[in-house]
């Protein structure tokens, strides 16, 4: 029985799908969270938080939050449900999977999560080793940074960019692709001490936002098109001779390619393929083969358009051609989650498998999973994530939801509108009721979050959960009847990773906050996770995955059918669709906007503030007008994924989005999505 604090200041970790994972400080009066501020001691957020978090104290009480397991009672999608016992709930949910396996085979159920919740115990242990000792069909989880990943990855071999603190040295900032004031705001924050010593900050964006309203500079080019500019870059770095022949000669493969190629891409055609004058790219590329330090952030959306593995590929060429990786605070980061990487076998036990080529289902996919699929899917366990409203092409994805033989069970802190297709709603803890590891796909230091406040209600984590229900389908013992110490123990014996060197359980319960390498991180040129161990401008696997292996502009899949292109990316106040059910962080965002230009606008007969109706073949959005010059002419933007039942909201923008596959990676493709702009009903 765990003793909390009833009065005073404690430690936690912010638990969001965030890159900062911060140190928080909150205050507990007689057992309760009153306010949340910034752990001042942490080497990196240093005691900054953003406003969503500011408001967690009101999503930990809210009165919506779910307090007991509960069985629908009434048709699916709609409110119908009546409370019943942990008992009865895992009695109905083992006798279905018992069943299922029996009759279906266990490949009938599916797990489908994400990051609602970053720790490990509780997004990718008990849940994952539960499921493998199942035999359930696998996820591939590929929503978020799957194509981007792999492009990065075709070019470094991994997930390493350089650590943010080193940051501060850069003197040239590009910010690609990346809505940074609203999504990693301590890399903000670095980047304003950079400038307070020099540093210039451009912004690449498809919209004017409230990052490019930061920035210094801003370049404003159409969507999907960022190759182009990338290659537009290396043709005048090589073409006026900025290039470090001798870092290119001793770390990388493939200059001779990739120089050949980059010949292809004058400013002229560059200019006609992104919008973007020849003479801010003439200075652009200037500007970048000259100025040492220079850094680029390659942003998480950026990746979500049929071609976007192959734009950060691109991207990521560009540091190694002016020797960047070599200069503190030069090169380029789009996720550092390599650094931290635990024991994820151990963790997760895939070797339980009882059938290693059991299928993998691509979580973008979800509608045509489950519409379409044979054998069916029969049983959708949900937790960790709220596909009704994240995944693309929504309205099959509720078909799919509405269907009697479909059994679904879901996990979470509030009614989603998930949990109103799912038969069985079970309540979860939030994080301060639990313990677990954190580590960031940002900054590389590593927290243990310990509970701060009594369980509320008969809330359980997802460790707990899955844990109960191993042990009440009869798995071992000694595979799942573990406490959360020993599990994080099993993550941080990470003997493939010898950066997590030191970091144990009780070193982190002591010293707080610990950095993967413990600060001694060798040059990135001595480490690169590639084939041929250096940086691959000419990438042979590329070659062999049937993908062009050397960077190229590749055009958006959509047919031109509808007239505009729509960018749906999350928004300043909720971390993808959580917060959304927050009255305070809803205000703030004013409603889910629609911004076009103002020239497509005199053509269509709309005026600013009006509603209007955005559809295509998948589905229909009703969004409020707001004119302007933030978007190019033939383009839209829309922030933030609204829950369906909101004042102002009908039909989130996911009905409009497409379940089709970018380039790499079996990632997402949110942005490349083709509409039409009707008058409001
Ligand atoms: N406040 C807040 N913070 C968050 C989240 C949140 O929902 N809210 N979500 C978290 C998660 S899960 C993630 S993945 C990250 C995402 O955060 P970011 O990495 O910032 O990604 P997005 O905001 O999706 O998109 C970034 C930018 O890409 C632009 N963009 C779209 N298409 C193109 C293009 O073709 N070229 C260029 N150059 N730009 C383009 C968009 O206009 C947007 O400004 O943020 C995390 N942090
Ligand atoms: N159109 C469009 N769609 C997008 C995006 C976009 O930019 N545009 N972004 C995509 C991206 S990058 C991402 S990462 C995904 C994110 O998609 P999701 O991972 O589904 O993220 P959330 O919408 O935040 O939903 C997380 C849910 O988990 C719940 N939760 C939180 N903590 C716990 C816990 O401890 N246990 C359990 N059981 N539940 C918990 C929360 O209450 C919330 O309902 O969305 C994707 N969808
Ligand atoms: S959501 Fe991000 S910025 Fe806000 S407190 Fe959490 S980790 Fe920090
Ligand atoms: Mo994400």
């Amino acid at each position: 029985m765990n003793t909390f604090e009833t009065d005073g200041v404690v430690r936690s970790v912010c638990p969001f799908d965030c890159p900062d994972t911060c140190g928080l400080h909150v205050t507990i009066s007689e057992g309760k969270i009153k306010t949340i501020t910034g752990d001042s001691d942490h080497p990196i957020t240093k005691g900054a938080i953003c406003n969503k978090v500011r408001h967690l104290p009101e999503r930990i009480y809210h009165p919506d939050r779910l307090l007991y397991p509960m069985r629908r009672n009434g048709p699916k999608g709609t409110l119908a449900f009546e409370r019943i016992s942990w008992v009865e709930a895992y009695e109905e949910i083992t006798s279905k999977m018992k069943s299922l396996i029996v009759e279906h085979g266990a490949a009938s159920i599916l797990p489908y999560s994400f990051y609602g919740n970053m720790g490990v115990l509780n997004a990718e242990g008990m849940d994952r080793r539960f499921f493998h000792r199942l035999g359930a069909s696998q996820l591939d989880r590929t929503i978020c940074n799957a194509a981007g990943s792999k492009g990065y990855s075709y070019t470094m071999g991994g997930s390493v960019g350089i650590d943010p603190e080193d940051t501060v040295h850069t003197k040239l900032f590009l910010i690609w692709g990346c809505n940074l004031v609203s999504t990693n705001m301590h890399q903000t924050m670095l980047a304003t001490e950079a400038r307070r010593n020099g540093a210039k900050i451009i912004h690449i964006d498809v919209h004017r936002n409230r990052t490019s309203a930061w920035a210094d500079e801003f370049i404003h080019l159409r969507p999907g098109s960022d190759a182009a500019l990338a290659l537009g870059i290396m043709h005048i770095v090589i073409r006026d001779n900025y290039v470090d022949e001798q870092f290119i000669r001793n770390y990388t493969v493939g200059y001779e390619e990739l120089k050949e190629q980059a010949a292809h891409y004058p400013p002229s055609i560059v200019s006609e393929i992104t919008g973007v004058s020849v003479e801010q790219i003439e200075e652009l590329g200037k500007l970048y083969g000259t100025t040492t330090p220079s850094f680029i952030r390659i942003g998480n959306g950026l990746q979500h358009h049929d071609n976007g593995g192959m734009i950060i590929r691109t991207i990521s060429c560009l540091p190694a051609l002016t020797g960047q990786w070599a200069v503190q605070g030069g090169g380029a980061m789009k996720g550092n989650s390599w650094y931290s990487r635990l024991n994820n076998a151990a963790l997760e036990r895939k070797d339980l498998l009882p059938d290693p080529d059991v299928r993998t289902i691509n979580m973008n996919q979800l509608g045509d999973a489950l519409m379409d699929l044979t054998p069916s899917v029969r049983m959708l366990f949900v937790y960790n994530s709220n596909p009704a409203i994240v995944a693309p092409d929504q309205q099959k994805v509720r078909a799919g939801l509405l269907r009697e033989d479909l059994f679904t069970v879901t996990h979470d802190l509030f009614l989603t509108d998930t949990c109103k297709y799912s038969d069985i709603v079970l309540p979860a803890t939030s994080h301060f009721e639990n313990i677990d590891l954190y580590s960031s796909y940002w900054h590389l230091y590593m927290q243990l979050n310990e509970p701060i406040i009594e369980t509320v209600g008969e809330c359980k984590s997802n460790f707990t959960l899955f844990k109960e229900l191993a042990l009440r389908m009869g798995f071992e013992k000694e595979l799942f009847d573990l406490t959360e110490e020993e599990m994080i123990g099993v993550a941080l014996d990470s003997v493939n990773n010898p950066l997590l060197e030191g970091i144990t359980y009780d070193a982190l319960k002591e010293n707080k906050y610990m950095k993967a390498g413990g600060g001694n991180l060798p040059p990135i040129m001595e480490r690169i996770p590639t084939p041929s161990g250096k940086i691959e401008l000419y990438s042979d696997s590329m070659s062999k995955a049937g993908l062009p292996p050397v960077p190229k502009y590749t055009p958006l899949q959509e047919p031109l059918t509808y007239p505009f292109l729509l960018m749906t990316g999350p928004n300043h106040s909720f971390i993808n669709s959580t917060f959304a059910n927050q009255a305070r962080l809803q205000k703030l965002e004013k409603g889910p906007i629609l911004h076009m230009n103002e020239l497509d606008a005199i053509d269509l007969n709309l005026t600013d503030g009006e509603l209007v109706r955005v559809r295509n073949d998948r589905g229909e959005a009703e969004l409020t007008l707001k004119l302007g010059s933030d978007v190019l002419p033939g383009v839209l933007a829309t922030q933030g994924l609204w829950w369906d039942d909101q004042e102002g909201v009908r039909n989130p923008v996911n009905a409009l989005t497409p379940q089709r596959l970018a380039d790499m990676g079996g990632g997402a493709t949110f942005f490349s999505n083709r509409v039409e702009v009707l008058k409001g009903s």
